[in-house]
């Protein structure tokens, strides 16, 4: 087992890992930029290291600073958290050159996962459902109207260096393909430096349905069921739950099966998340992958009563896996308490906490690294606290979310608890009938 990991990262996921870590017994080095001086993670690790000044480019995206920082404590192992280097092949392969374990699956699995037609190809062979549309790339606007015609408007237009919302196009009709193919190219050949462009069936309204899994250097794999990720604002989760109220039992086996062949098919080692579109016929489709430690991975934990973290360590440690699959017990919800105003087109709140009184009680589970006077900084993403609840049913859940969501106080800044407050009464989603357009009509 690792002696010492380095947390490559800040927030509320630099805490949970250092956490976990300390359960272990494994000793813990944090490495921040000059912004984070006064942070928890700081304060919890063993050894901190200051890395550089706030800018995200110069300090937690910094790959030579954090190996200089490593090399100094003499760190065994690097946990990349989620975002900044979570999902960098090139810092992987750096960490295997260096002799440090990143605590992840090979850079070549994350090179795989993150071109997205490699990835759905590789899916298809597998055979997990994918969704209707070309087998590769589009090589031109009249080959891509043709498989437009095809399979039949609405398509739509994907970069596959892309993911996560960016570099989408979707098209309506013929007349409207060539100023959006023109667009989707442009865009993804400046935002990734490809503009690889490939075409899908467009799936109306569906539902963002993921399923958690793990799989080790032995060969062994596992599911953990889903989480329901529809409750979505412009591509940014906002609210995250375990199990999905859409899937019934047979769904769930079945779409488990399909992650469980997924990981199977491409040896993956360590945790993960396959990612599926649900449409409204109870079809699902493989999205994407995700080869990283998500943030909604608190819903998870709490209805299978595990540690992601601690099983992603062990993983990377060479420990094997049970093979078991899991099934959620009661439901969790998450809510993403960011430093935004939900009246001002959730535009970013930075600024100092005047006020802070936690959500507590029964069931109630906060994962934040903030603290009364903490100062919330504006140089990264605007998650300041994840409050996640557990009940034995989804309306147990909903109300005790109300309940918290009531009583965590954070003065001195905006934050997204009204908009919290306001969904936990709304009667779609207390029906659990939404999809991942519903936030497109939802009034605060
Ligand atoms: C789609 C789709 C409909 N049809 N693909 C958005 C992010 C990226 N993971 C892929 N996404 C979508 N792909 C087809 N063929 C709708 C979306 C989509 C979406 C998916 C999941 C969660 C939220 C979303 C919001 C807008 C669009």
């Amino acid at each position: 087992m690792f002696k010492k990991i380095l947390i490559a990262n800040r927030g509320e996921i630099a805490l949970r890992v250092i956490r976990t870590c300390k359960e272990m017994g494994i000793k813990t080095v944090a490495v921040y930029s000059t912004a984070d001086a006064d942070s928890l993670h700081v304060r919890f690790a063993d050894e901190a290291i200051k890395i550089g000044p706030p800018s995200s480019a110069k300090s937690y995206l910094n790959i030579p600073q954090i190996m200089a920082a490593a090399g100094i404590t003499a760190a065994d192992a690097i946990h990349p958290g989620y975002g900044f280097l979570a999902e960098n092949a090139t810092f992987a392969e750096i960490c295997a050159d260096a002799g440090i374990k990143f605590i992840g699956p090979t850079a070549e699995m994350i090179r795989l996962m993150g071109d997205k037609i490699t990835a759905k190809t590789t899916m298809k062979n597998a055979g997990v459902p994918v969704i209707p549309g070309s087998d590769g790339l589009i090589e031109d606007i009249d080959e891509g109207k043709m498989l437009a015609k095809e399979i039949g408007y609405p398509v739509i237009l994907k970069a596959t260096a892309g993911g996560g919302g960016k570099g989408m196009r979707v098209v309506w009709s013929e007349q409207d393909f060539e100023r959006n193919w023109d667009s989707a190219r442009q865009e993804a050949g400046a935002a990734f430096g490809n503009d690889g462009i490939y075409i899908e069936k467009f799936i109306e309204e569906p539902r963002h349905i993921e399923i958690q899994v793990a799989g080790d250097q032995y060969g062994n794999v596992c599911h953990m069921s889903e989480r329901d990720c529809s409750i979505q604002r412009r591509h940014q989760k906002l609210v995250e739950e375990s199990p999905s109220p859409f899937l019934d039992d047979d769904l769930r086996h079945r779409m488990g099966e399909a992650a469980r062949k997924a990981v199977a098919s491409i040896n993956y080692e360590s945790v993960g998340t396959i990612e599926f579109l649900v449409d409204k016929y109870k079809n699902f489709y493989f999205m994407e992958m995700n080869t990283r430690i998500q943030v909604e991975h608190t819903v998870t934990e709490e209805v299978i009563d595990f540690d992601l973290i601690k099983e992603q360590i062990k993983i990377a440690a060479g420990v094997p896996i049970s093979g078991k699959d899991y099934y959620p017990k009661g439901h969790a919800i998450e809510c993403r308490i960011n430093a935004e105003d939900p009246y001002n087109d959730f535009r970013p709140s930075p600024g100092k906490i005047t006020e802070l009184h936690t959500a507590k009680g029964h069931g109630v589970r906060v994962d934040s690294h903030i603290y009364d006077g903490y100062t919330v900084p504006p140089y990264y993403d605007s998650l300041i606290a994840k409050l996640i609840v557990r009940a034995a049913t989804r309306e147990e859940a909903i109300n005790k979310m109300h309940r918290a969501l009531e009583e965590y106080v954070v003065s001195g800044i905006k934050t997204t608890i009204p908009f919290h407050l306001k969904l936990m009464k709304n009667e779609q989603f207390k029906a659990g009938n939404f999809t991942t357009k519903f936030l497109e009509t939802f009034e605060l």
